[in-house]
């Protein structure tokens, strides 16, 4: 394959991965019931929202090339698909922040565009799925999931998706094995997990569509940290989603999704037997309430 071949790929790959989060989207909120709409709260959330457009626009005297220009980019965020990833990479991490500010367990953060229910179930010592010849750094990742107060649980799931060394999640980019990168896996009897997976490469956000168009405009860069995606969960407690971080990536201070936290970083070592990392990181869930 040429340079030329490569970037050609990568690009419909890039854009393809943004459309397709709005389809998965759509699938989930068509399968769930939805809150019941309730006037005054949207009257108040719609209210504030338009005033502080209208604050900001009077404030830096937006011109109608400016308008014009928005009303433009809005339309293209919708023909591109890109909604979720636009509001997932800019505005979740509030919202986020709010539903999980009661919380005393493990810290979470965004799930992000990327998320597919029902990855294959594996044991609590189960390998990634990934293809023979998946790159990456072998990664040992190891723990405990337990309830707040430190009873350690069982039969816990911990479910894990990552993209791949390109930064491509299955699914989403044409051209990857289903469930590539995407596990299920169940901790044992003592709560524990004992995963065989890779390190994820520093990811990039899709740079063709809306969202592109405007981080390039903006002087931005469309760079996410390195990460794997997970959601602990236990009947009884709540879902975590989280995400985890590995120290020295460029961008974990810079995160344009503004999803890192100091608790989400891990500490990888290498393995003794020389093959990869290794590193272990314990869940805390909150009872539900
Ligand atoms: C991702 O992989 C991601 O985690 C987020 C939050 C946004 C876009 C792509
Ligand atoms: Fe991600």
């Amino acid at each position: 394959m040429t340079t030329e071949d490569f970037t050609t790929e990568f690009s419909a790959k890039a854009a393809d991965s943004g459309a397709n989060a709005t389809a998965a989207f759509a699938s989930r909120v068509a399968a769930s019931t939805g809150a019941a709409a309730d006037t005054a709260r949207v009257n108040l959330l719609a209210t504030r929202a338009i005033k502080a457009l209208n604050d900001l626009i009077i404030e830096e005297r937006v011109t109608y090339d400016e308008y014009n220009a928005l009303k433009a980019w809005l339309i293209r965020v919708g023909q591109d698909g890109e909604w979720p990833l636009f509001l997932d990479v800019f505005v979740e991490h509030s919202v986020e922040q709010v539903a999980s500010d009661h919380r005393e367990g493990s810290k979470g953060t965004i799930e992000g565009p990327y998320y597919v229910e029902g990855s294959p179930e594996l044991p609590w010592d189960g390998t990634l799925p990934m293809r023979a010849d998946e790159p990456g750094t072998p990664l040992l990742f190891q723990g405990t999931v337990k309830s707040t107060d430190g009873t350690a649980l069982s039969n816990a799931k911990i479910e894990l998706w990552h993209a791949d060394d390109l930064g491509f999640y299955s699914q989403f980019a044409p051209g990857i094995p289903e469930w590539n990168l995407r596990g299920s896996f169940t901790t044992n009897e003592d709560g524990q997990f004992q995963i065989t997976a890779i390190k994820p490469a520093p990811y990039m956000i899709p740079t063709d569509g809306a969202c592109g168009q405007l981080i390039d405009a903006a002087g931005w860069h469309a760079w996410r940290p390195a990460h794997m995606h997970l959601k602990v969960s236990q009947p009884g407690y709540e879902l975590l989603t989280t995400q985890l971080y590995f120290p020295g990536d460029p961008h974990n201070d810079d995160d344009i999704a503004g999803a890192v936290k100091p608790e989400l970083m891990l500490d990888p070592q290498p393995r003794a037997d020389g093959e990869g990392l290794e590193v272990t990181y314990d869940f805390l869930l909150d009872p539900a309430a």
